[in-house]
């Protein structure tokens, strides 16, 4: 395993075992050792989210965990923050994003956030649990060129469909485009619901918001 490569794995691992001394030094040492910010987050702590989920899933972590977890993720993410550089990607548009209605992940979404900045694009970002009414009122004061979702759970990944279908009442449906993401979120339902791209990751999202945006340039 190489130098890198064992960072990663640090970062990881520190996530699994809700270590934040240990989470704060590997993301010390990843900057040290040149490794992107972005890849530490998503190559390294966003791993060992996926095993925590497991964890919970398995029985053998709880809430409890998960709060920790997440804390865990946080003071990993500030640490690396400032060294996310917009480099020479040059997008400079608006996105309006959000987690939807029910749901309070946003772990995830903030990394969005974070890189979305990191990129130049203007950001408005509504938080989470919130709604088609929220959403429809933010394209009307901001007019964005992109709208973006996070959803983690099942059970709210549906109003992704509400808010599409309350922007296309409002006709502000085709001013936007539309990005979806999340754990259980794919590409056959963001075409299923109307949406115009989902996004696997961060960086998978980013890369396309910066696409649209410099097609229209
Ligand atoms: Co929750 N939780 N949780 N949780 N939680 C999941 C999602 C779960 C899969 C765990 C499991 O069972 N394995 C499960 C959902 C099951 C399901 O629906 N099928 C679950 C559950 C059940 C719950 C509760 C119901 C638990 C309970 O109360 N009994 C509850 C629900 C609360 C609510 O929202 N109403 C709950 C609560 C919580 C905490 C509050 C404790 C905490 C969240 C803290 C926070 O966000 N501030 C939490 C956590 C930490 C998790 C897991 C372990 C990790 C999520 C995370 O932060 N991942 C999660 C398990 C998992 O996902 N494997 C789980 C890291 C993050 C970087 O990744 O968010 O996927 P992610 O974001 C990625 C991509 O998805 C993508 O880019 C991001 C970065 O690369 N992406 C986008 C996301 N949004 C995007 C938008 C875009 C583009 C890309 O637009 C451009």
């Amino acid at each position: 395993m190489s130098n890198k490569e064992e960072i990663l794995a640090r970062l990881r691992d520190a996530i699994v075992n809700l270590d934040i001394e240990a989470v704060q030094k590997a993301a010390k040492d990843a900057i040290d050792a040149g490794i992107p910010a972005y890849k530490a987050i998503i190559e390294g702590m966003a791993k060992g989210m996926e095993i925590v989920g497991k964890k919970y899933e398995d029985g053998e972590y709880f809430l409890a965990e998960l709060i920790m977890a997440g804390e865990t993720m946080k003071e990993g993410m500030a640490v690396l923050e400032p060294y996310l550089k917009a480099g020479d990607i040059k997008s400079a548009g608006k996105v309006v994003i959000g987690t939807v209605r029910g749901d309070l992940h946003d772990i995830g979404k903030n990394v969005v956030v974070t890189l979305l900045k990191a990129a130049n694009f203007e950001v408005i970002d509504l938080g989470v649990d919130v709604s088609a009414e929220q959403f429809v009122e933010a394209v009307k004061k901001h007019n964005p060129d992109i709208v973006a979702m996070s959803a983690l759970l099942t059970t709210t990944m549906i109003e992704m469909e509400n808010v599409i279908e309350s922007l296309k009442k409002s006709g502000l449906r085709d001013k936007v485009k539309i990005i979806i993401g999340g754990a259980p979120i794919t590409p056959e339902y963001a075409k299923k619901i109307g949406a115009d791209a989902a996004a696997k990751d961060a960086v998978e999202g980013v890369r396309r918001c910066s696409e649209w945006v410099e097609a229209k340039q």
